[in-house]
């Protein structure tokens, strides 16, 4: 899609030749730039103060050499990433991705989505992101720990709880934040709350580990009751099988849906009779195991090897929640001709522009990454808070105040879409609230 407006064509020429070679981060800007067109139309003084310039730069990126021994006695090197986007709102807030596929192109589009999505959860936080090439695929506990301990060696100098505060992303759960927050404490001698999604014993929140695939739940159901219409009875394909699609799957079973699809890297499974989500847990979380043996005691369940065709599966509602751009627009037009009516996005960026697109003219109901998937760090926020002031919340009192919040993250997305004339469109609305608070704090604190 070209734009209208010359200002953000030329800004967009601008983000693709200082940052060659990083398709995802180009996607990820064009589609917040799109949205903003009616916006800074209405206020010219965004672009006189340069806010739109400094929100596509991050304020800092860190890049290091993450080294370890294996358990063979070798020397292994990686490269680790954090990159600081924003502050304006409060300390720089998200997630650790550890994948082969990690480089700085990936990272920024994350931290820059993330800017965006931490302001909708109306949480003082800002916006960073990091990881690593590191695959802890297939490696022993030892060796994740020790390279966790490297990793944080380098990180622990940037970071800190009114600082920078991050948490998991693919390739990063609880035991990965445990051995990182364990090195932290060590080289700082501080207890506090420096990373999120930490353990129930040593200052985690209750529900963070819920909070993701919740709080997508929570959105889509507010999204369907304000259409008239809910995930009672309705059959629903989830792609991925990790933290994010095993708690959504949890909470659209328990609000009446059928799930019947997930998936790996590697392939996924259909199950006609409901997926049976204690088995999936078993092997995903237990054994750290394939999504394929699911079949070996699920009769009715069928493997299909590679990941796409997931989408070919009728359903009404899907939600993507293993990675970018998963569901491109093939995926999408499958889904639109068995009848789907709504998709969410658990992960971030998995549908295609094209996708989107698709999904947008055949008028299903579609809600964005940056919407639909704040809740994990909502909650993450909500664990910072309990670490200030050293003291937890119930399961049911974290679980209601995420409730509250994807409502009004739908709620403030919508209204957003309807006063800048987009009606309807989620995306737009998401990209205007989320941007119009940043700005706003960025104008007030000045040019720096
Ligand atoms: P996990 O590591 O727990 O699970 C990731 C899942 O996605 C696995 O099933 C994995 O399969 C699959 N997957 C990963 N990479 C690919 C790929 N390249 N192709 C196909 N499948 C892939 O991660 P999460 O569940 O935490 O994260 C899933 C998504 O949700 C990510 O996009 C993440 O950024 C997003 N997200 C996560 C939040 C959180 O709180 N954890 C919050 C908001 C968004 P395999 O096991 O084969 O690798
Ligand atoms: O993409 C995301 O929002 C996350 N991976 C969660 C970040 C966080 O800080 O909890």
């Amino acid at each position: 899609m070209a734009f209208k407006n010359q200002y953000l064509a030329d800004l967009m020429e601008t983000v693709k030749k200082r940052n060659p070679g990083e398709p995802e981060f180009h996607q990820a800007v064009t589609e917040v730039l799109e949205s903003l067109e009616p916006v800074i139309e209405k206020h010219p003084e965004y672009i006189k103060m340069g806010v739109l310039e400094s929100i596509v730069e991050p304020e800092r990126i860190i890049k290091f050499r993450v080294p370890w021994v294996d358990d063979k006695g070798n020397v292994q090197v990686n490269r680790g990433f954090r990159i600081q986007f924003n502050s304006a709102i409060g300390p720089y807030k998200g997630g650790l991705r550890f994948h082969p596929s990690v480089y700085e192109g990936i990272i920024k589009f994350l931290g820059f989505e993330q800017i965006f999505k931490n302001s909708l959860t109306g949480l003082p936080i800002g916006g960073g992101k990091g990881g690593s090439d590191f695959d802890p695929k297939g490696k022993s506990d030892m060796e994740v720990m020790r390279f966790c301990q490297s990793f944080m060696t380098e990180l622990a100098k940037h970071i800190g709880p009114d600082t920078d505060v991050p948490a998991g992303d693919i390739g990063v759960g609880g035991r990965e934040i445990g051995y990182l927050f364990g090195q932290y404490k060590r080289l700082r001698d501080e207890y506090s709350g420096v990373l999120t999604g930490k353990g129930l014993t040593y200052g985690g929140s209750l529900a963070r580990t819920e909070a993701t695939g919740y709080g997508l739940c929570y959105y889509t159901e507010e999204m369907l009751n304000d259409h008239d219409d809910s995930f009672k009875g309705k059959t629903v394909v989830i792609s991925g099988s990790g933290n994010v699609a095993i708690f959504a799957t949890q909470k659209a079973t328990a609000l009446g849906a059928k799930v019947v699809a997930l998936s790996d890297s590697n392939g996924y499974i259909h199950d006609p009779d409901g997926i049976d989500l204690d088995a999936v847990k078993e092997i995903k979380l237990v054994k750290r195991g394939r999504i394929k043996e699911y079949v070996e005691n699920h009769p009715n369940a069928t493997y299909t090897e590679g990941c796409r065709g997931i989408w070919t599966i009728p359903c009404d509602i899907a939600l993507p929640c293993a990675t970018q751009n998963e569901l491109d627009e093939e995926g999408a037009k499958a889904l639109i001709a068995h009848g789907v009516k709504a998709v969410c996005e658990g992960a971030n960026m998995p549908s295609t522009p094209e996708a989107v697109h698709a999904f947008q003219s055949a008028g299903v109901l579609f809600g964005p990454a940056k919407a639909a998937n704040a809740g994990g760090v909502a909650t993450s926020a909500l664990e910072m808070s309990q670490n200030s002031m050293r003291y937890s919340w119930s399961f049911e009192e974290v679980d209601a105040k995420l409730h509250d919040i994807m409502k009004n993250i739908y709620h403030n997305s919508a209204k957003a879409a309807k006063e800048y004339g987009m009606e309807g469109n989620l995306v737009a609305g998401a990209n205007i609230a989320g941007f119009l608070k940043v700005a706003n704090a960025m104008l007030a604190q000045g040019v720096c």
